[in-house]
């Protein structure tokens, strides 16, 4: 059945190649087709994991922290200028082995508490193994770009064997996302090239979207502590809060 697809799929391909091209270019297809499928069904994991966790907390504490997900595995664009960039010459097993980023979740919280909820509570389960953590909240980027990093790896289980794969998930704040979306758009229009005074502008309103969340989380902090009937679930809450202010090194590998 699956060579079947393959063919339909690629048959009319094949027959644009020149002869002697054609078992070289339809083998390096079939792999990156093999490939996207494995990055796509580990996105479909983590998601799941993250989904079950979202609802979980709605079911216990009666609170969503995630407000969305977003998802892409890499275009072979990216992934050639990605190998390209670090001198790696391209085929699928140099991309699977040196690049952490085919498969990128973006989680968009509520509030910054929530990502480290998250974060802590994904990288916890046992078959999820953390490779790598970027904390650009506790230490933004200079252009004030704000978010948390995981690369995490978890199995993906195949047919006839069990890959380990790499996802790296992005963990974000709503307002934290509107800015990188804007600014990622922004820098994309300018051809790449963003003049010193719009990059001042851009860092000046990630300082107001920063300000802003932390005023919504301890909005929202306050109200909660003050309608709990639980002391527990405060306790809990209490030792995560001082967690998330506790100093982290930026980045750790694992
Ligand atoms: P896309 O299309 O979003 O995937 P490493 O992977 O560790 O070798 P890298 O790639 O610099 O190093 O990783 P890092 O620092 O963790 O950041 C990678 C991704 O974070 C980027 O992916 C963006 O999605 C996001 N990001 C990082 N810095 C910025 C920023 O200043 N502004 C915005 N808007 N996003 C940022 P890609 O590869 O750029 O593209």
């Amino acid at each position: 059945m699956k060579e079947k697809q393959k063919t339909f799929e690629l048959e009319p391909v094949q027959q644009l190649l020149p002869a002697d091209a054609q078992q070289r270019v339809m083998d390096q297809l079939y792999q990156f087709m093999e490939l996207e499928h494995l990055y796509e069904s580990a996105i479909r994991e983590v998601k799941t994991k993250l989904e079950i966790l979202d609802s979980e907390f709605k079911t216990k504490y009666d609170h969503n922290p995630i407000h969305h997900l977003e998802d892409r595995v890499k275009s072979p664009q990216s992934i050639l200028e990605k190998l390209n960039r670090k001198g790696i010459p391209f085929s699928c097993d140099n991309a699977k082995r040196e690049l952490n980023d085919i498969a990128g979740v973006r989680v968009v919280c509520n509030y910054i508490d929530d990502i480290y909820t998250v974060a802590d509570l994904l990288t916890a389960q046992d078959d999820v193994k953390l490779i790598k953590r970027k904390d650009y909240i506790q230490n933004p980027k200079p252009n004030g770009y704000r978010s948390l990093h995981l690369v995490i790896e978890t199995p993906v289980y195949l047919s006839e064997k069990k890959e380990l794969v790499h996802v790296e998930v992005q963990i974000r704040t709503i307002a934290m996302n509107f800015w990188a979306t804007l600014e990622h758009d922004l820098k994309y229009k300018t051809d790449s090239v963003v003049s010193a005074d719009l990059a001042q502008q851009l860092k000046d309103c990630a300082e107001t979207i920063a300000s802003t969340d932390q005023q919504m989380q301890d909005l929202s902090w306050t109200t909660f502590a003050a309608s709990c009937q639980q002391p527990e679930l405060v306790q809990y809450l209490k030792e995560r809060r001082l967690y998330v202010n506790d100093a982290i090194n930026f980045e750790e590998d694992y």
